[in-house]
């Protein structure tokens, strides 16, 4: 099956436009700079886009995380916020729409993903513990080495290759996993994280035949599954493009079919649920969510709120609604694909198949003049940010971060820039702008040097790392 077959592409706009379901109230004002104005900013930034002003910035396309617009709606369930340190009303609906949308039972709210990761690598993971999942994510990872446990990658090798147009790159592969089990023994694995539009693979869903065979794998030998629910529902849209038999199913239903074949999540609210902030790990069993609750209040706050207002709270209860509706994700998704496809016929490298959030160019491809340990992913982010002011965000050898058993870079086989689209902010023209600087800096790609990395912090070096031009 290939994913980005004409026929199939064709049909989908025949049959529903991806147009915006919505119209813009407000905006925001945007600061132009000139080129020289940038050379000074991305130099004193380090060569790292993260340490960017944003007011620097012409078109942010550094994360979807936390950037995507309110509705009417979620602005307006602010002002219903109860902030109340206790028994909130906006926890009640918020864990009502858990309930309906995701269909765990017990919800424990945080401040955002990572508070939830923590609490849920703490309360589950042993140290000599191992975690397999679905490829790596930076934070997942930390907080599973920082409770004692060893992360292993179970994710299909297509997914490794960004030239494999695999159509759901995020499946895990049950050699790897049974591998694991016969290794090891299912009772030093603790759970298995399986995340949705697979972040680091380039935003690459699992199937629901995967998941299936999954969950009758894990039932064998007692290992739940823990889904990552960031972009699921981004998952499931795709599930519903793709899969024999989930045409006819709504977003909705196929989130639920999801959900029901694993055994709690960790959350971080700030992609597919439309909040500028909020997160939450949910389960179904009463035990778990015991020692969550009690280890929320010892570093996010009341087991009513997490960390988060009340007035968050609510308006991510109303994002859950907003984030399941078939045209939401159509426009949302069309859009990340109107920005690859404008690149794949322009001949730059990308990943493929063009994924749920993101276009992910494909820096080893692009500059394979310069050495993995010379950072070409960091080096052509920046170099996009100085050609138009567009920020993007490094996803190769500096995000992976070193082996902690060598010390050595991890040289992952994906080297790669991504530029993230937030939900419901920019527009078609900021597509084609984005477009054309990126094939200009592709056109000059052989100028390009690689970076000195020049000062190193210990934990997630991506955020605050520095660079000199060589
Ligand atoms: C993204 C982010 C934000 C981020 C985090 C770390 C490095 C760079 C950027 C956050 C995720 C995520 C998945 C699949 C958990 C988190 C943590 N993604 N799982 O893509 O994508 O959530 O940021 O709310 O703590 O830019 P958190």
């Amino acid at each position: 099956m290939n994913a980005e077959s004409h026929s199939h592409e064709h049909h989908s706009h025949e049959h529903h436009s991806w147009a915006e379901p919505y119209k813009i109230k407000m905006v925001e004002l945007l600061r132009m700079t000139t080129r020289a104005e940038r050379e000074q900013a991305i130099l004193e930034a380090g060569y790292n886009t993260f340490l960017l002003r944003s007011e620097d910035v012409y078109i942010d396309l550094l994360t979807d995380s936390g950037t995507s617009a309110m509705s009417d709606r979620q602005w307006a369930g602010l002002m219903m916020g109860d902030e109340a340190y206790s028994g909130s009303r906006n926890f009640y609906h918020l864990q009502d729409a858990v309930r309906e949308f995701y269909g765990y039972k017990y919800l424990v709210p945080t401040h955002q993903g990572r508070g939830a990761e923590h609490i849920m690598s703490k309360i589950m993971i042993k140290p000599g513990d191992y975690v397999p999942g679905n490829m790596y994510f930076t934070t997942t990872r930390l907080h599973q080495e920082l409770a004692g446990g060893a992360f292993v990658d179970v994710i299909i090798d297509e997914a490794h290759d960004p030239a494999s147009t695999h159509p759901f790159k995020g499946n895990v592969d049950l050699r790897k996993m049974d591998a694991l089990v016969g290794k090891v023994g299912a009772d030093r694995i603790p759970y298995i994280s399986l995340e949705g539009c697979v972040n680091m693979a380039g935003g690459q869903p699992f199937s629901m035949a995967n998941l299936r065979e999954l969950h009758a794998f894990c039932r064998r030998h007692g290992i739940p599954i823990m889904l990552d629910a960031t972009r699921t529902i981004e998952n499931a849209w795709f599930i519903r493009q793709r899969e024999e038999g989930y045409a006819d199913k709504s977003v909705r239903q196929i989130l639920r079919e999801i959900c029901d074949l694993t055994d709690g999540c960790t959350m971080s609210a700030k992609k597919d649920l439309l909040v500028n902030i909020g997160g939450f790990f949910a389960c179904n069993d009463e035990q778990l969510c015991l020692k969550a609750q009690n280890m929320v209040v010892v570093y996010e706050g009341l087991h009513t709120y997490g960390g988060m207002a009340g007035r968050d709270m609510e308006a991510m209860a109303i994002g859950i609604q907003e984030a399941v509706m078939e045209e939401h994700q159509s426009a949302r998704i069309g859009q990340v694909h109107y920005l690859g496809r404008k690149l794949l016929d322009a001949g730059v490298p990308i990943v493929r198949p063009i994924g749920s959030h993101a276009v992910f160019l494909d820096a080893r491809a692009c500059l394979p003049h310069i050495d993995q340990d010379l950072y070409p992913a960091q080096a052509l982010a920046a170099q996009l940010y100085i050609e138009a002011g567009i920020r993007s965000m490094e996803r190769g050898n500096v995000s992976a971060g070193r082996d902690p058993a060598t010390g050595n870079n991890r040289r992952p086989n994906l080297e790669l820039v991504r530029l993230t689209l937030p939900r419901r902010v920019y527009t078609q023209a900021h597509m084609d702008v984005t477009a054309e600087a990126v094939v200009e800096v592709y056109k000059r790609r052989n100028e390009i040097r690689g970076l000195k990395m020049v000062y190193e912090p210990e934990y997630l070096r991506f955020f605050q790392a520095r660079f000199e031009p060589l």
